[in-house]
C-alpha cells in the first residue's frame, strides 16, 4: 500500500508563530501556514488573507500591451474584422471568450477560431493563417499560443494580416515577428517582472482591460465595462486553476475573486455549465473548476473540436446554451469511458516496464486504438500512481503522437530536448509537453529519453514524502477555525490545501467500510481527549490494519460535518500510520 511506505514530514515549528497570529488576529496555526509558504512578513500575510482586486498590477507594466489595445481599439472604429485565434483547452477557449466579450461589447466585428487538437495541433498554422486572411480577417489576437509559432506569423506577414501575439509559453531565444508581443516574461523589459507565471487568460485578461480602457477613453473604464471585466475574471479563475500555474500573488487573486464570481456568474453559458454538473451554488473552490468544470470544458476538445465549449462561454441564449452544456456532459462521459479503457491498457504495460526493469527512471507507453486526445490525462493518472514522468504515446499509422507529464525534479521539455533527433516535433514546459515521432523512432527515443532521465532524475526525487504543516491540538479545531483556513485559499498549484497530523489517537469501536463499491472507510478516533468522525476516502483496505494498531496516527484536512449540521468537525483522513 503506497500510503504506508511514504515518508512523513512534518514541519518544524515556527518561533514566530505566536507573535504573527497575534498581529493579524488568527490561530497560531495559520501563522505557521503562511510561514510554511513562505510568509513571514505582517503585510505579506495580510495581503495573503486580504487580497484586493484593485491591487493587480496595471496594464502598463507589460511591454506591447498598450500598443495592442490601441490597435484593437482602431479596429473596432474601423470596423475591421478581428479574429481571436485561441488554444482548445480551457485557458486557450476562456482567454478567447475574454478579448470576444470586450471587443463585442465596444461593438467591434469579431470572430474566433480554435485549431482542431488532433487534425492541426497546437499553436498557429499556415493553413489557417492563410485561411482566415481570406475570408476577410484584418487583425489576429492570438491567446495561449503563437510565441514560437515563427513559421504561421512569417505567413500572415506575407497576406499582410497584422497578429498581436498574446501568450504565457515559454518563448525560444527570439521573440517572435507580430506587431505586438505581449508575454509576462517582457516585463523584465521595463523593470516590472512578473512575480508569478499567469495563464494564458489572464494575460488576455490584462489585454482585455486596457482595450476598454482605451475605448473609454482613459484610465478609467466605463461602468459598463468595469461590470463586464469583473464577470470575466470568473473565466480567469477557471482558466489559472485548470491550467495549473501557482495560484500565488496575482494569480491566486484573479482565482479567489473569480470562484466567488463563479458561484454568482449572470453568463448564461456558465450557469447552464454549472447546473448540468450537478453544483449547488455559492460552493464553488479550485476543486469544483478542477475536477468538475474543467474536465467538461476540455472534453469537447479532447473528443472532437472545442468550438462548442468556447461558444458555450460566449453564448447570450439560455436555450442554447442549455443545448451546449447538455453536449459536453455526453462528451465527458465519453470522455472518462475512453480514460478508464486506456488506463487500464496503461498500466498493463507499465506494470510489465516497472518489474521487468524496476531501475527504469521514466515508462514510455506506446499503443494503437489510444486516443491522441485523452492520453494526457491518462500519463497525469499513471505519474501519481508510479511517481515517475510518464510518457504515453498513441499509435496512428507510421506517425505516433505523444504525452508527457513529469515529476517534481525532471525536466521533461529537456528531456525531450535532449532526445529531439528522434521527434518529428514537441514542445512544452518542465512538467508537461507533447511529442510527434515515426513509429520506426520509438525505441530507440524510448532508450534515449531513459538514459537521460537516469543521468538527471535523482532516485530519491522519485516518492515525495507527505508534506504535513503542522500538528495542532484537537480543541483548536472548530468551525472558527474552518473559517480562518478557507482564507489560506483558494488551493492548488503550489499553494496546497494545508495537512495536518494528530498526535497519538485511538481508534474506537470497529472502522466500517462505506461508499458504492466499498472503497471508502470510516471510523471514530479520540484524540487529546476529543472524539472525531472520520472519512478515509479509497482506503477501505487499511481496515484491517487499523484493528491491529489502534492506536495510530493521522494526516488530515479538517471539514465541517455538514449531516451533523452543527458545526462539528470531521476529519478527511489522507494517510494513517502506528502511533509509535
Ligand atoms: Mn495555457
Amino acid at each position: 500500500l503506497d500510503f504506508l511506505e511514504r515518508e512523513w514530514r512534518i514541519v518544524e515549528r515556527w518561533d514566530g508563530a505566536e507573535e504573527m497570529a497575534v498581529k493579524l488576529g488568527v490561530s497560531p496555526t495559520i501563522a505557521q501556514i503562511l510561514h510554511n509558504r513562505g510568509i513571514v512578513e505582517l503585510e505579506q500575510a495580510k495581503n495573503f488573507l486580504d487580497p484586493k482586486l484593485n491591487g493587480l498590477t496595471e496594464p502598463e507594466d507589460m511591454p506591447d500591451l498598450v500598443r495592442a489595445a490601441r490597435r484593437i481599439a482602431q479596429a473596432i472604429r474601423d470596423k475591421e474584422p478581428i479574429v481571436v485565434y485561441g488554444d482548445y483547452d480551457v485557458d486557450g477557449i476562456t482567454g478567447t471568450a475574454i478579448v470576444w466579450h470586450v471587443v463585442s461589447k465596444a461593438g467591434g466585428i469579431i470572430t474566433n477560431y480554435v485549431p482542431h487538437r488532433i487534425e492541426e495541433g497546437y499553436g498557429l498554422n499556415v493553413l489557417a493563417i492563410k485561411k482566415l486572411a481570406q475570408e476577410g480577417a484584418k487583425l489576429l489576437v492570438t491567446v495561449d499560443c503563437g510565441i514560437r509559432d515563427h513559421a504561421a506569423l512569417v505567413a500572415a506577414r506575407e497576406v499582410g494580416l497584422p497578429v498581436i501575439v498574446t501568450d504565457h509559453h515559454e518563448p525560444d531565444a527570439d521573440l517572435p515577428d507580430a506587431f505586438a508581443v505581449v508575454h509576462p516574461s517582457r516585463g523584465a523589459e521595463v523593470g516590472k517582472p512578473v512575480e508569478v507565471n499567469p495563464c494564458g487568460a489572464a494575460v488576455a485578461f490584462k489585454l482585455a482591460w486596457a482595450v476598454a480602457r482605451e475605448i473609454s477613453g482613459g484610465k478609467r473604464v466605463d461602468d459598463g465595462f468595469r461590470e463586464l471585466l469583473v464577470e470575466l475574471t470568473a473565466l480567469v479563475a477557471l482558466a489559472t486553476i485548470a491550467d495549473i500555474v501557482p495560484l500565488l500573488g496575482e494569480n491566486r487573486t484573479l482565482a479567489k475573486f473569480g470562484l466567488e464570481r463563479l458561484g454568482t456568474t449572470k453568463l448564461p453559458g456558465l450557469q447552464a455549465l454549472i447546473k448540468s454538473a450537478g453544483i449547488k451554488g455559492g460552493k464553488l473552490d479550485s476543486y469544483h473548476v478542477g475536477f468538475v468544470l474543467g474536465p467538461r470544458l476540455n472534453a469537447a476538445g479532447r473528443m472532437g473540436h472545442a468550438n462548442e465549449a468556447l461558444e458555450l462561454l460566449i453564448v447570450s441564449d439560455p436555450e442554447r446554451a442549455k443545448t451546449l452544456a447538455d453536449y459536453l456532459e455526453k462528451q465527458n462521459k465519453a470522455r472518462q469511458k475512453l480514460e478508464e479503457r486506456i488506463t487500464n491498457e496503461a498500466v498493463e504495460l507499465a506494470e510489465y516496464q516497472h518489474q521487468s526493469a524496476e531501475q527504469v527512471p521514466i515508462l514510455v507507453l506506446a499503443k494503437e486504438g489510444w486516443h491522441a486526445g485523452v492520453i494526457g490525462i491518462v500519463a497525469s493518472k499513471l505519474v501519481d500512481r508510479f511517481h515517475k514522468p510518464v510518457v504515453m504515446i498513441a499509435l496512428h499509422p507510421g506517425k505516433g503522437q505523444g504525452s508527457a507529464r513529469s515529476i517534481e525534479g525532471y525536466d521533461i521539455n529537456q528531456g525531450l530536448t535532449a532526445c529531439s533527433e528522434y521527434l518529428i516535433g514537441y514542445g512544452g514546459h518542465a512538467m508537461a509537453a507533447g511529442l510527434r515521432l515515426e513509429v520506426g523512432k520509438i525505441i530507440p527515443f524510448m532508450q534515449a529519453l531513459q538514459e537521460h532521465a537516469g543521468r538527471y532524475l535523482s532516485k530519491g526525487a522519485v516518492v515525495p514524502p507527505i508534506q504535513i504543516d503542522v500538528m495542532p491540538r484537537a480543541e483548536e479545531l472548530d468551525s472558527n477555525f474552518i473559517w480562518q483556513l478557507k482564507k489560506l485559499g483558494p488551493f492548488g498549484h503550489c499553494n496546497p490545501r494545508p495537512l495536518f497530523a494528530t498526535g497519538r489517537a485511538e481508534v474506537l469501536g470497529e472502522p466500517k467500510i462505506v461508499g458504492t463499491g466499498g472503497k471508502h472507510l470510516t471510523f471514530s478516533v479520540r484524540w487529546d481527549g476529543k472524539i472525531f468522525r472520520t472519512i478515509a476516502y479509497n482506503q477501505a483496505e487499511m481496515r484491517d490494519l487499523l484493528m491491529d494498531y489502534r492506536q495510530c496516527q493521522l494526516a488530515f484536512e479538517p471539514i465541517l460535518d455538514e449531516w451533523a449540521g452543527s458545526g462539528l468537525i470531521q476529519l478527511r483522513i489522507k494517510a494513517i500510520r502506528r502511533a509509535e
